[in-house]
């Protein structure tokens, strides 16, 4: 535990008592959670360490929570009037897990999150998966409505409109980057914690008048440039990395270049296929690259860290968070794992 390659559970919110069997009954050591909440005493100390006691008296480690609420970040994402009362209570909240003994917090920099333009790819017997096509959204104007919080969140929306007139460029972003990423860093590594930054989904420089970072391996090295830190690396979402330009080439080349500079925190280790501009999400084994040869390569790096199934294809008969398809995926990722 703690220093091999292995698979957890992830991508869900609280340890409910049924995740907690499943996890343990399939055979996982650890898990992840994403975002928890926006209640306030979630992200305080005690919050935070009865969260990490909670998983423990199911046997799980919890290795890693990934984003705060968007609302707690999206000032800092847009240089907005506030940023820094939001960057002092994200150090607070570093601080706190370190204190608590969780050693990795996940975020990413999309003011406007994940975008798909279809929920319904027919994928094998009738599954499906989702989609994205640039040509159905609009790159410049702010029409923000293809985007995943938005489309589950109708507040978040409203905060995105209150910006719609505005355009924001790369120069800006980045600027907005190196203000936050500077100011989080020392406390980080002061918590001890590491802080994993994922990649823009999907990968293109700008949907809806906001500009994206991370769609390519430029952005990520410039940003470890800034950061310059031990407590600065990658939650590497292979499926993301597929769908960049390049595809299966650009995650062996991202594997390669920050695996061997111990830049990989953990992974989302899913596929797509296709590239952008259009792409859909799919089962491991029927996307761009080869499962067994990514696995490998993560391994051949050094990588000894945790990774997660993240999105799966929707089954039927599948409910919620999806256990049967959550179920197989990372079912796939253990025996690989085990195999080699
Ligand atoms: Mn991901």
């Amino acid at each position: 535990m703690g220093n091999k390659l292995r698979v957890a559970l992830g991508q869900f919110g609280a340890l409910t008592d049924e995740m907690g069997k499943f996890a343990k009954q399939l055979g996982f050591d650890s898990i992840q959670l994403n975002t928890l909440g926006e209640d306030e005493s979630l992200w305080e100390y005690e919050g935070l360490l009865a969260l990490r006691q909670q998983c423990e008296s199911y046997g799980l480690t919890l290795e890693a929570i990934e984003n705060v609420p968007i609302q707690y970040f999206y000032k800092i994402m847009l240089g907005l009037e506030g940023r820094d009362e939001q960057i002092a209570k994200y150090q607070q909240i570093i601080r706190n897990m370190g204190k608590a003994g969780i050693p990795i917090l996940g975020y990413h920099f999309m003011p406007d999150g994940t975008w798909r333009t279809s929920y319904t790819v027919p994928l094998r017997g009738g599954a499906r998966g989702m989609g994205f096509d640039l040509d159905l959204v609009q790159t410049g104007a702010p029409d923000r409505t293809g985007s995943l919080p938005i489309a589950r969140d109708p507040e978040y929306l409203k905060l995105l409109n209150s910006v719609a007139d505005r355009v924001f460029t790369e120069e800006e972003r980045w600027e907005y980057y190196e203000y936050f990423i500077r100011a989080v860093i020392p406390v980080a590594e002061e918590a001890g914690v590491k802080l994993a930054l994922h990649p823009d989904d999907p990968p293109v420089p700008m949907v809806g008048g906001i500009a994206r970072l991370f769609h390519n391996i430029d952005g990520f090295k410039k940003a470890m440039e800034i950061a310059d830190s031990d407590a600065w690396g990658l939650d590497l979402c292979l499926g993301t990395t597929s769908s960049m330009l390049g595809g299966a080439d650009t995650v062996r080349e991202m594997i390669e270049y920050f695996g061997s500079r111990n830049k990989i925190v953990y992974g989302h280790f899913r596929d797509v296929q296709g590239t952008v501009p259009k792409f859909n999400e799919c089962f491991l084994g029927e996307g761009n690259f080869s499962p067994v040869e990514m696995m490998r390569a993560l391994k051949k790096v050094g990588f000894t860290g945790f990774i997660i199934d993240d999105h799966v294809p929707w089954i039927d008969y599948d409910e919620g968070w999806g256990y049967r398809s959550h179920a197989h995926q990372s079912g796939y990722l253990q025996g690989i794992i085990d195999a080699i």
